[in-house]
């Protein structure tokens, strides 16, 4: 009797450990990078109203968000091709938390306020900072946003805001008011290819006008479409010569404007042919689609395709760097909580150095790439107002692909890295941890993968004649030359720095093309963490702050690599051995 007693006791779960779970705070309140950032950048005349901006908006964020997010992720879109009768319908269902996000989207003015000019030149720093805020909160909603601010800039930058059917577009797209705000796709990738979308894509274009503005009517297959629910797409197709042919390469692609139904409601001759079943971002439906007949208005000249779509690349990288770092943020701000709630060996988490120690070289890494997202936010917003210098706006060009490819590449180690410190739990689906590594694994895939965006580098150098190249060396310099007499503590990361300016300058200098293209990827990371480094040491010397002392140093000890690997074509030979050895 006594033991069933005992057993009984035991059975009960009443008093077992249960632990609580790490939560999402004020993430605006809890990064003191991004406010102090903002104090040294904006005039003074803004930082009242911006400051109380962001904190109203970080603890929507952290109230409403948070769960909002969840379901986004726990219902993922579905496609449903027929109706109960047999009619062809392909509609995509999403959750009622995806349609509220698009109306938060509007209501907070996520896409509005880069083109309101509130803060005159500074309205894009307003705008990425509060973005970042959403991005890893947003179910997802960052995508179709990214994609939304591409088209607006594509329509701005081409002068179109006034000319129908793209004045609509704009309108609704730059809206606050949920019932208006239209969202946009970017529809490029073809079955051949999306990288080198040259010869990837089929899609032909057919006038139904003598007017070569349109309209057109669009036949092709396009692989990848993210946020298939969008309102319009920018696209790319060959348009058909009167003898029915096409122009083959670059040239022969221009670029459209779809909007993806009718005024009837129904599809733009577009067939929904099947969602994508992803590794992750599973709460945005992505779709292969079929056009057949979309009627679609040229954007710009015939054959100036990938120039025109190239406005909305820049948007969307930017917006790519906005998610990465606003992930790293996100994971690292629930592993700094947990560090001090999480008992192992008697002490807790953060009171173990070398668990501090795992996050805090974490912290780094973050810290650098959300200076290096504010610093380029800052240079659009001057180069929009008409206030940049031509070096500013060659740095611009260069940084943009930098920027890319570095915060996507590094989220994923960062992400992957603070997972693990929250043990187990980091590896269980409903805490929302992993769903973080899952979704920043594409991050250096879409939107030109880390090579090509090497490569993009070079092509900025190459159509700069070098000036590009010569523009983000000489910032280097200048930054280091702002902070020269600042703390002696920064001495050697200054001296690195100069080391590695060095080294990349002659390399780049004294370096064949071909040579040049095969160590793009090695040549990018090099300037892009020269560049970084230059910008944390900056930025402490400006502070005189410890903690941001400490990160510069940190940064510039462990990150400033020089570039060293072999790139003769015998070493290509040896590289094709080693890695098809036994094919
Ligand atoms: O992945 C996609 C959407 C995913 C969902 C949205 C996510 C958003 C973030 C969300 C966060 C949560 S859409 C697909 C994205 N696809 C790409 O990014 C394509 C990647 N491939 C490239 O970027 C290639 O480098 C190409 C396509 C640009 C290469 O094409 P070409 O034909 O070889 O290009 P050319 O001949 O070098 O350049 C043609 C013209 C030149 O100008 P002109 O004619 O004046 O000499 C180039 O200078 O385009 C110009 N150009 C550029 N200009 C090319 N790239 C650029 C650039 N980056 N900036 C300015
Ligand atoms: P490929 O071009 O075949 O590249 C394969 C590999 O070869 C890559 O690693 C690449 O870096 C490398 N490579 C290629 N060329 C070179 C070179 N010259 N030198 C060195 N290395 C090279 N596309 C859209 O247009 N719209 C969308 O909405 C969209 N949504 C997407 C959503 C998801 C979830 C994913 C995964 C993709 C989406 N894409 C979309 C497609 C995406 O943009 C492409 O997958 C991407 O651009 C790469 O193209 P690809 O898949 O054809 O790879």
């Amino acid at each position: 009797n006594g033991t069933r007693e005992l057993g009984a006791a035991f059975r009960t779960t009443e008093e077992l450990f249960v632990q609580p779970s790490p939560s999402v705070n004020n993430q605006f309140e809890e990064d003191p990078l991004l406010q102090l950032y903002l104090k040294r950048h904006l005039p003074s005349e803004y930082q009242l109203t911006v400051f109380d901006e962001l904190r109203r908006f970080g603890h929507r964020v952290s109230s409403e968000l948070v769960s909002l997010h969840k379901e986004c992720e726990d219902h993922p879109p579905r496609l449903n091709q027929y109706d109960a009768w047999g009619k062809r319908i392909d509609k995509i269902w999403t959750c009622s938390a995806w349609i509220k996000m698009h109306d938060i989207s509007a209501e907070e003015g996520l896409i509005a306020s880069g083109y309101e000019g509130q803060y005159k030149a500074h309205s894009r720093l307003f705008q990425v900072a509060k973005n970042y805020l959403f991005a890893g909160h947003s179910g997802l909603y960052s995508c179709p946003l990214a994609m939304t601010d591409g088209a607006c800039k594509i329509i701005k930058a081409m002068d179109r805001t006034q000319v129908a059917p793209f004045s609509r577009a704009f309108e609704n797209m730059t809206s606050r008011d949920p019932a208006k705000f239209w969202t946009s796709g970017q529809w490029m990738t073809e079955r051949r290819g999306g990288s080198d979308v040259a010869n990837g894509t089929e899609t032909r274009a057919l006038p139904l006008s003598e007017d070569l503005a349109g309209p057109y009517a669009l036949y092709g297959y396009k692989w990848f479409s993210s946020a298939t629910d969008s309102n319009i797409a920018f696209t790319l197709a060959r348009v058909v010569d009167k003898d029915g042919s096409t122009r083959p390469g670059t040239s022969g692609l221009s670029l459209f404007y779809v909007e993806t139904r009718q005024e009837d409601g129904l599809l733009n001759n577009i067939e929904v042919v099947k969602m994508k079943n992803k590794l992750g971002t599973r709460q945005l439906p992505t779709a292969e689609l079929i056009l057949n007949g979309t009627v679609a208005h040229m954007m710009g000249d015939v054959g100036r395709g990938v120039s025109s779509i190239s406005h909305m690349l820049f948007m969307t990288r930017l917006h790519n760097a906005i998610a990465a770092v606003s992930s790293m943020r996100k994971i690292l701000s629930l592993a700094r909580r947990y560090a001090l709630q999480r008992t192992a060996f008697g002490k807790l988490l953060v009171d173990h150095p070398l668990h501090v120690r795992t996050l805090t070289d974490l912290e780094v890494e973050v810290r650098g790439s959300l200076l290096l997202l504010l610093e380029t936010a800052r240079l659009l917003g001057l180069e929009e107002c008409g206030q940049a210098s031509e070096h500013q706006k060659h740095l611009l060009r260069i940084v943009s692909p930098l920027l890319k490819l570095w915060t996507a590449k590094q989220s994923i180690g960062v992400v992957s890295e603070a997972l693990e410190s929250f043990g187990g739990q980091g590896y269980i689906e409903d805490t929302g941890i992993p769903g973080i590594l899952r979704d920043t694994q594409v991050l250096p895939i879409w939107e030109g993968t880390t090579n090509i965006l090497s490569l993009d580098v070079l092509r900025s150098v190459e159509k700069s004649q070098g000036k590009t190249a010569m523009a983000i060396l000489r910032e280097v310099d200048n930054l280091m030359k702002s902070s020269r007499d600042a703390d002696v503590e920064l001495d050697g990361p200054r001296d690195r720095l100069t080391e590695s300016l060095r080294t990349v300058a002659s390399f780049l200098a004294g370096t064949n093309s071909e040579a040049l293209s095969f160590a793009a990827r090695d040549i990018a990371f090099s300037l892009v963490r020269t560049y970084m480094g230059a910008l944390l040491v900056e930025h402490a010397s400006s502070t005189g702050q410890e903690v941001d002392i400490a990160v510069a140093q940190r940064w510039c000890s462990k990150q400033l690599t020089f570039i060293g690997n072999d790139y003769s074509s015998t070493s290509a030979k040896l590289d094709k051995s080693i890695l098809m050895d036994g094919i």
